[in-house]
């Protein structure tokens, strides 16, 4: 191919269906800058997908799993220095350094946008640019948001058929002059005349994760990994949507959404905020235990939800994705049935391992492992090798995409563009010790105090050091476009908005014994919370007062089923000891005095509060 060809010589000419002029003006000027060898204009469609998936086949990009074991499903292996997302490398370039504020990375924008020109002026070469037409939230929804990404990734193109609404019918929403996200993605990898391509390319040395919350725009460079790439996801529908939420009076939270019905059929919807990677996909899909007769939880999300105030004075949630981008590890018919279910067929899983017979396993899918993979490197791997050298045969923060729409526990709202009425906002983190199995909050208030001061273990989901306790406001710490502090305001005022206010909880799944085991048993068991939560939205179950908030007592939760779980094991992991609440506090101090600029005087008054009742 002659590398000589001007831009210009490329055929840039959009499909009829796109009238949309600032498209077409726009992608015009970004193949001028990144030089790509050609343009391919996403359909959306089953056949691009399939065409798009041979053909990374075809360049080692992906395998082809067993389609007699797990049909029409591949496997990526990344580079092992592209795993994850970065946060030290995600920057919030608004016009001033106080509205991205102390919790983001933040370059001014003129600076940013000549790094940028540079880094993408040429990135392009010798690939396919495509552009990817996207919904976030069921199309034509008031709720919804359209972005169009571009990228020289196929793997992200076809990853974004299955996490968001990718189709022709978001040019017909467009028309000729409808509000669009702009995302630009490269994996910042041109390929020179001759030079062959690897499996996975990216940028080994530079990798930007870049917002302008002002012009709403997106730029990401480096990485072809999840939430750096899938500009969808992170990027548009939290940080880019939180700064637009702040503005037109509604929330971009990272939330799951799910129903829970009583036996009654009684259906109440709870949102739950958790950091990346503590088990928001399997609270998502929870499978109450056999004694709960009558009980169904049904799924409308796993990991982002947008809600708005209505007019009847309720907040109502979409999921604005289309799939799960879950994480892999720990996943296992035991664990979470409902997406292991999900996970049949129709999967691009990344970074686990491969059997011999070429299917897919991870840590914690069986109980014991094959007797020889490949690990997610292409190394082979025996349960020896793994014992000897403490080597994964999955990446910790390995994942699988697949439609949401394969999930048997899906909830037949999920696309409703209306939403669904939220009872209730769970807040959780990874937290050893200090906070108890559940807690409600007394007000809107001290909710908003009880997320705004969340800690959690750090998990893999990022790059990074594993197990420390960091402050995860909301669990939006990586991923709120503004000033973490003008968001919790955000948060204070929208529940003053409203007539009928969702209750605000605290769980913590994760509190451990002596010998560092859990004490609770998670997953199903949650269910045991989840009803005294929405027993407790209806003003049914009953409650004791702490310092921090409405507690239940041992005999207030229903344990039919789990008979071995003694009062003893539930004090272990339900008390509030004076001294972890004090170091706990002094934590908050020291968020507090990070966020001090903008911080809403009713924090630092609850704070008071408590520091009080702890003392009576
Ligand atoms: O950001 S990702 O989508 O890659 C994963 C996560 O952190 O939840
Ligand atoms: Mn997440």
């Amino acid at each position: 191919m002659n590398r000589s060809l001007s831009p210009s010589a490329i055929d840039i000419a959009a499909p009829a269906i796109v009238q949309h002029a600032g498209v077409k003006e726009w992608v015009a000027r970004i193949a001028e800058l990144t030089k790509p060898d050609r343009i391919h204009w996403c359909d959306g469609s089953q056949a691009e997908y399939d065409r798009l998936c041979e053909e990374m086949v075809a360049a080692g990009t992906l395998r082809k799993l067993n389609p007699k074991l797990r049909p029409n499903s591949y496997l990526a292996w990344s580079d092992p220095t592209d795993v994850a997302r970065m946060e030290d490398r995600t920057f919030i370039c608004s016009e001033s350094k106080e509205d991205a504020g102390p919790t983001n990375n933040w370059t001014d924008p003129a600076e940013m946008r000549g790094t940028l020109h540079t880094l993408f002026d040429g990135c392009m070469r010798g690939r396919t640019m495509y552009v990817v037409p996207f919904s976030m939230g069921p199309l034509g929804s008031h709720i919804a948001q359209i972005g169009i990404e571009i990228t020289d990734s196929p793997y992200v193109a076809v990853s974004m058929k299955v996490m968001t609404r990718m189709t022709s019918k978001v040019w017909e929403i467009l028309g000729k002059n409808g509000e669009f996200v702009p995302c630009i993605h490269s994996l910042g990898a041109p390929l020179e005349a001759g030079q062959k391509d690897v499996p996975w390319p990216c940028n080994k040395d530079q990798k930007y994760i870049v917002h302008f919350p002002e012009t709403r725009e997106i730029w990401s460079f480096g990485s072809g990994y999840g939430g750096n790439a899938l500009l969808g996801k992170k990027c548009l529908a939290l940080r880019i949507a939180s700064a637009m939420g702040r503005d037109q009076g509604w929330l971009a939270e990272h939330m799951l959404i799910l129903g829970v019905t009583s036996p009654e059929g009684k259906k109440s919807y709870v949102t739950a905020a958790f950091p990346s990677a503590c088990g928001k996909t399997n609270f998502a899909m929870l499978v109450p235990p056999a004694a709960f007769t009558g009980w169904k939880v049904t799924t409308i999300g796993d990991d982002i939800a947008w809600i708005k105030p209505c007019k009847d004075g309720q907040l109502y949630a979409i999921n604005p994705e289309a799939g799960f981008f879950g994480v892999a590890p720990g996943t296992s018919t035991k664990s979470n049935p409902n997406c292991m279910a999900s996970l049949k067929e129709n999967v691009i899983f990344t970074n686990v391992a491969l059997t011999p017979e070429g299917d897919v396993w991870w840590e914690g899918m069986t109980d014991t492992p094959p007797e020889k993979l490949l690990d997610w490197q292409g190394q082979p791997w025996t349960p020896e090798i793994g014992k000897k050298e403490g080597r994964k045969a999955a990446h910790p923060n390995s994942r699988f995409t697949v439609p949401a729409s394969q999930c048997p526990a899906i909830d037949p709202e999920w696309e409703n563009p209306q939403g669904v009425p939220i009872s209730a906002f769970v807040f959780g983190g990874r937290r050893s010790n200090t906070m108890p199995l559940v807690t409600e909050a007394f007000s809107w208030t001290d909710g908003v105090y009880l997320a705004a001061t969340m800690g959690s273990e750090t998990t893999a989901a990022a790059t990074g050091k594993v197990g420390v306790v960091r402050r995860d406001p909301f669990a939006m710490l990586p991923f709120c476009g503004y000033n973490m502090s003008d968001y919790f305001g955000h948060w204070l005022k929208l529940g003053r908005s409203v007539s009928k206010r969702p209750h605000i909880f605290c769980v913590n799944w994760f509190r451990t014994d002596a010998n560092g085991k859990f004490v609770w048993p998670g997953f199903g068991d949650n269910m045991r919370v989840l009803k005294w939560i929405v027993e407790r939205c209806e003003g049914k179950a009953r409650a004791s007062e702490t310092a921090i908030g409405w507690v239940p007592d041992f005999a207030d939760l229903e344990w039919k089923g789990l008979e071995g779980f003694t009062q003893e094991k539930f004090d272990s992991i339900t008390t509030i000891s004076h001294d972890e609440w004090h170091a706990e506090l002094a934590a908050h101090d020291e968020l507090f005095a990070t966020l001090k600029t903008h911080l809403p005087r009713e924090l630092s008054l609850r704070r008071e509060l408590i520091h009080l009742s702890l003392a009576a």
